[in-house]
């Protein structure tokens, strides 16, 4: 069986993460959860990218000095795997790109490139940018400008190995036109065909060894290291297995999902694919770019210092609401400004006031009216106000699977929390239009038996479509609701979408999800 794969970027080890990387590896985390929850067979990559200037840079600022780089970026790579870990990231490899069987993959994908006759020596005389580890002609930067983060390039004036893009330009301009979920949010797809109406130089993808040897040795020439992006996206094949071939790279590539920022879509979007044309090797199926995330009006970025620690974070407010808001708050692909102020708003509309009220509230009266035991559902509800209220959720919640279905299709991941929200939504207003509390007070115990089992079965299904989001608070609810097994097993494909809540569940309620918070703290 074809996997998933899926892949983040692979950070530089510079400085620690920021919640931009928090970002992304959250959102390629609920899909691979998702995925899994659809059962497929899911492969997550992500990693860090450790060779390059800007690195050998960081690592003289650090203290460690010239030839110290391992120690340095081993002290780095520590950080992101622990915020990942405590972002309850569930990557299934993290590749360093200092790995030996990394570097043995670039050697082997560079030659196969030179094989095809698509590198050769040349002069290079432009701009290069170190923090952005990209090479500029003088039209792009102009007056030595970097036209990506606006910073002073220096000049290099050399002889390199050069990449042959241009050769394979138009191909690429059909292959993108061709296919258009390529290259995803259709407006990136715009902006790479933009970048081809211009002429594609031939790309240097080698540094002399006596200026810069922090890299791979190009295997044709040992006075050379490889180009750091070249280093960098080749990890996504060395992650699933190229160095083995066979089997296990044939069920893994193409990937079908390769999510970055709009900030390297260009290497993502024109570099990688040529490269992979190149070297005979088929296109991923989607390479998504979302937005930034923005202090004020810059991109919060490690090289500015503007950046917030996604730790402070969690250690404030929780896992899950970082993750929540996070994917939450932007539509996926669009820029974010961050401000914790709207964190605690978020925090405590959607999480403490509509989720965690509606579980509250819900197994609050489960345990007045029933005794804490799940009703049975009536076959029809006792009233025709009743039984619009009743219809109306039991519709809501049955086209769920279908519209989240259709949002992680196109990424849309902001859209899946509305949707479910939409629906804990109406479930709150049920509860105040059909006042139990009332039919109790009748005695007409079988309309109190609708509007709990409807609540009842609302909450599973709201507990499975959150599992991607905030899996600790799914599996909270999941255990509050008395629900046995583990949400993380539960099958979409068979998923039964009305009335899967087992009457006669004893429920167990506990703490509220999410308790009120007064302001940021
Ligand atoms: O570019 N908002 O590494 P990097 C949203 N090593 N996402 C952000 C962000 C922000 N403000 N800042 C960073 C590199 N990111 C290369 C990648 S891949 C073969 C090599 C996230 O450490 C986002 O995913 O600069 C972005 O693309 C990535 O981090 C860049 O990380």
């Amino acid at each position: 069986m074809k996997k998933f794969y899926i892949t983040t970027p692979i950070y530089y080890v510079n400085a620690n993460p920021h919640i931009g990387h928090a970002y992304t590896q959250i959102a390629v985390d609920a899909v691979a959860r998702y995925h899994k929850m659809l059962g497929d067979d899911v492969f997550f990559l992500t990693g860090t990218d450790e060779h390059g200037e800007k690195i050998e840079e960081a690592c003289i600022a650090a203290g460690f000095g010239k030839g110290k780089e391992r120690e340095f970026v081993d002290s780095i790579v520590v950080n992101f795997k622990k915020a990942w870990d405590v972002l309850d990231i569930a990557y299934d490899r993290f590749i360093r790109t200092t790995d030996d069987e990394h570097k043995k993959v670039v050697q082997e994908f560079m030659a196969c490139l030179a094989d095809n006759g698509d590198i050769y020596l040349g002069q290079y005389d432009g701009w290069f940018c170190a923090p952005c580890e990209t090479f500029w002609t003088d039209t792009q930067a102009e007056n030595g400008v970097c036209p990506d983060c606006g910073r002073a390039t220096g000049r290099i004036k050399e002889e390199n190995y050069f990449f042959k893009m241009n050769k394979y330009q138009k191909w690429l301009t059909d292959y993108i036109n061709d296919n258009p979920g390529f290259i995803m949010p259709e407006y990136r797809k715009n902006e790479v065909l933009g970048f081809l109406r211009e002429d594609l130089t031939d790309l240097c993808i080698s540094r002399p060894r006596d200026r810069m040897s922090w890299g791979v040795p190009l295997p044709f020439d040992e006075d050379y290291v490889v180009y750091v992006w070249f280093d960098a996206l080749i990890n996504y094949l060395t992650g699933c297995n190229y160095a083995g071939g066979g089997k296990d790279f044939s069920e893994c590539w193409p990937a079908n999902f390769q999510v970055i920022a709009k900030d390297i879509l260009r290497h993502h979007a024109v570099y990688w694919p040529i490269m992979l044309k190149s070297a005979g090797l088929a296109m991923p199926q989607v390479v998504f770019a979302h937005g930034w995330w923005k202090m004020g009006d810059e991109k919060m970025s490690k090289s500015k210092g503007n950046i917030v620690d996604p730790l402070d974070l969690v250690n404030k407010y929780g896992v899950d609401p970082i993750r929540y808001f996070l994917l939450r708050a932007v539509k996926f692909g669009q820029d974010g400004v961050y401000s914790e102020d709207a964190l605690v708003t978020m925090y405590n509309n959607d999480l403490a006031n509509d989720m965690g009220n509606l579980l509250n509230r819900t197994l609050t009266m489960v345990d007045k009216y029933f005794d804490g035991i799940a009703p049975t559902a009536p076959a029809r509800a006792a009233d025709n106000v009743l039984a619009a209220l009743s219809g109306a959720i039991e519709e809501n919640a049955k086209s769920i699977p279908s519209d989240v279905d259709m949002y992680f299709k196109d990424l849309r991941l902001n859209m899946v929390l509305e949707r479910v929200w939409q629906l804990v939504g109406m479930a709150n207003k049920y509860i105040e239009k059909s006042a139990p509390w009332k039919y109790s007070k009748e005695g007409n115990s079988p309309a109190v038996k609708t509007i709990i089992a409807d609540l009842l079965e609302v909450l599973r299904i709201v507990a499975i479509f959150v599992f991607p989001f905030m899996p600790r608070t799914s599996m909270e609810m999941w255990k509050q609701l008395g629900l046995s097994d583990d949400v993380s097993r539960v099958s979409l494909k068979k998923l039964n979408t009305w009335r899967g809540f087992p009457a006669g569940t004893r429920i167990a309620k506990g703490e509220p999800l999410f308790p009120r918070i007064s302001s940021a703290l």
